[in-house]
């Protein structure tokens, strides 16, 4: 067959199914295709035409080339969905997706405190100001009360805000329900800052509250430590340091052992031996008089955690921004019962 007999045959191939794929490389691509008689024949070909001549048969060449690339790219895409070779085939594995780390640690949080009888309650993210502040004994100078810190809503005359922590929720169920209460409550939160690698405009936290008769700051220190060991281990230490909050008196920041050095020092906990996880204390009397508890008759402990601090800290995740990034490359990383 000459050059253009050859060229026809090409624009004019039928590829469409592996079967003619094959037989259309063996034709035009395989060690003895036949394209090579127009090689072989080069030698025959006067010297003044032989440059044409060769350039038409390499162009005969780079075209079979082309389409057998594209037919096979095609073929292969059509029988990834349908197996057509082999009905038989077992199918390939489906494409489940990943759990999310911030769902992994909520989950755990849950169960963990679901197991020395806590609740879980939830409430809206969007808030007026008694259950966001007033309830809680914010003063009303108090920084978070300001557009710097908080993300606010007018909705007609009146003021919301984006909640800025789920101790709303607890206020809410605290106004509908007498001691004892044993809730915690998991939920997206709203500050007003620049979102960078170690600050974000929202984040997740769990608070938790007890209210009973004769509650102590013994009983919060050993639901901690409880807690502390189920999450990161059974050698895990519980540390308090003093602090402030308006809704609790006294207020204590958490730490827990240094789980990587175990207590030695490394980068991690700064050579301290301790890393800190959340923030606790005796829930205020104003707080509990606020929400319709007598403070006479009963006592609370209440804390708070950030999800995602408690997340870095299991899954050494540094950039808090790749959490709402939803990269499947940083989710897929993440299952059950891995930390
Ligand atoms: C009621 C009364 C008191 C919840 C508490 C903390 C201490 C705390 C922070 C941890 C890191 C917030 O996510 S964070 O930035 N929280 O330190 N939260 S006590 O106290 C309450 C809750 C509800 C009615």
């Amino acid at each position: 067959m000459n050059i253009q007999e050859l060229a026809a045959e090409l624009e004019q191939v039928s590829i469409h199914d592996a079967q003619t794929l094959e037989q259309f490389r063996i034709r035009f691509l395989g060690s003895k295709n036949v394209l090579k008689d127009l090689y072989a024949a080069i030698k025959d070909i006067p010297n003044e035409e032989k440059r044409v001549y060769g350039q038409q048969v390499n162009g005969l060449k780079e075209r079979a080339e082309q389409i057998y690339l594209e037919a096979k790219t095609d073929l292969g895409q059509t029988q990834k969905s349908v197996n057509q070779d082999d009905w038989s085939k077992p199918s390939e594995d489906p494409k489940v997706g990943a759990h999310h780390p911030l769902s992994l640690i909520r989950k755990e949080i849950i169960s963990t405190f679901k197991r020395i009888g806590f609740e879980v309650s939830e409430g809206p993210e969007i808030e007026d100001d008694w259950h966001n502040f007033s309830a809680l004994n914010f003063p009303p100078e108090h920084p978070a009360r300001d557009m710097q810190d908080t993300f606010f809503i007018e909705k007609g005359a009146q003021e919301f805000a984006l909640r800025t922590h789920t101790s709303s929720v607890q206020v809410r169920v605290m106004e509908q329900q007498q001691p004892p209460i044993r809730t915690i409550s998991p939920g997206r939160v709203y500050r007003n800052e620049a979102i960078s690698a170690r600050a974000h405009c929202f984040f997740h936290q769990v608070e938790g509250l007890y209210i009973d008769r004769g509650v102590s700051f013994a009983d919060l220190k050993q639901t901690l430590l409880y807690f502390a060991q189920e999450l990161f281990g059974s050698q895990t230490q519980i540390r308090l340091r003093p602090s402030y909050f308006p809704f609790t008196e006294p207020s204590a920041e958490v730490d827990i052992s240094c789980t990587l050095c175990a207590s030695k020092g490394c980068n991690v906990c700064k050579y301290t031996g301790w890393l800190e996880i959340m923030g606790c204390g005796m829930v205020d009397p104003n707080v509990l008089e606020a929400c319709g508890i007598d403070a006479n008759q009963f006592t609370g402990f209440a804390f708070g955690m950030g999800l995602e601090r408690i997340a870095q800290l299991k899954y050494r995740v540094t950039d808090l921004r790749l959490y709402s990034e939803n990269d499947v490359r940083f989710l897929k990383q993440f299952k059950p019962g891995m930390a």
